[in-house]
């Protein structure tokens, strides 16, 4: 009888245990937000960005390949667009709206980033660069 109790609550272990190891593992899986870009193997670099006709301020941004590129980007007076071909990123700056870019730089070389909403004479000449240094 006393020896029958023990192997049960061996088994009752055995089978806690396993689903608490269960439960870890797709929680685990689950766990990575999906917005968040797996981070680089840099460091973080942020910038605050800001548009203006015709202009980006600053006109170029420096960061080391595989740095978590951060930028809080805002428009200073009429909507503006911020595109990054190479990096597959365009976003609308609406005037009084913060827009934030994440992205890991895994690409070296230079890169233009430019407006990419009409916003006046000056438009197709508003432009910077981003500088990924190998
Ligand atoms: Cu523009």
């Amino acid at each position: 009888m006393r020896r029958w109790n023990i192997r049960l609550s061996v088994a009752v272990l055995i089978a806690i245990a396993l689903v608490v190891l269960g439960s870890g593992c797709t929680g685990g899986k689950a766990q990575p937000a999906q917005s968040e870009p797996p981070s680089g193997k840099g460091v973080v670099k942020e910038f605050n960005v800001t548009a203006v006709q015709y202009e980006f301020l600053p006109g170029e941004i420096v960061v080391n390949k595989d740095d978590r590129v951060i930028l809080h980007i805002k428009s200073a007076d009429v909507t503006h667009g911020f595109a990054i071909l190479d990096y597959d990123i365009s976003e609308m700056l609406n005037p009084g709206e913060e827009v934030t870019v994440d992205f890991v730089a895994d690409k070296a070389g230079e890169f233009t980033f430019f407006c990419s909403v009409p916003c006046g004479t000056g438009h197709s000449g508003m432009q910077g660069k981003l500088i990924v240094n190998s």
